[in-house]
């Protein structure tokens, strides 16, 4: 996906203040963070959205939520976190490359509209 921000920022073409990188993926901070702590778990893999996943991403999604709580951990989040995944328009994503927000550092409210 040539015009795809979170694709190029994958691919090292755009800078970002990385968290953490492997094969499958990349987290880094937020650049508008709504909290202390807010961080993107991203796939490298292109998938518009949550809703364009199938069961061949299976793996890979189970490894990014299993990933959140180690990542988590390492920016100090001890007291709990919370993951988001905006999907489609209606769902509030702006950026169609799936990822998920990581936010923490504040106490967070328990209404979740
Ligand atoms: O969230 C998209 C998120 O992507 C939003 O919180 C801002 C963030 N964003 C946009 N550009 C950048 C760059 N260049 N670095 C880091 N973060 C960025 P959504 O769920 O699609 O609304």
């Amino acid at each position: 996906m040539s015009d795809c921000l979170f694709c190029k920022i994958a691919a090292g073409e755009i800078p970002a203040k990385k968290v953490f990188e492997d094969d499958d993926v990349i987290a880094f901070h937020d650049i508008h963070p709504v909290a202390p702590v807010h961080f993107l778990l991203v796939p490298k893999i292109h998938i518009d959205s949550l809703a364009h996943a199938t069961a061949e991403h299976q793996t890979l999604l189970g490894k990014m939520l299993l990933l959140t709580s180690k990542l988590a951990a390492e920016q100090g989040l001890s007291d709990g976190y919370r993951t988001i995944i905006n999907t489609g328009h209606g769902g509030g994503q702006t950026f169609f490359h799936l990822h998920m927000h990581i936010i923490g550092g504040k106490p967070l409210s328990t209404n979740i509209s």
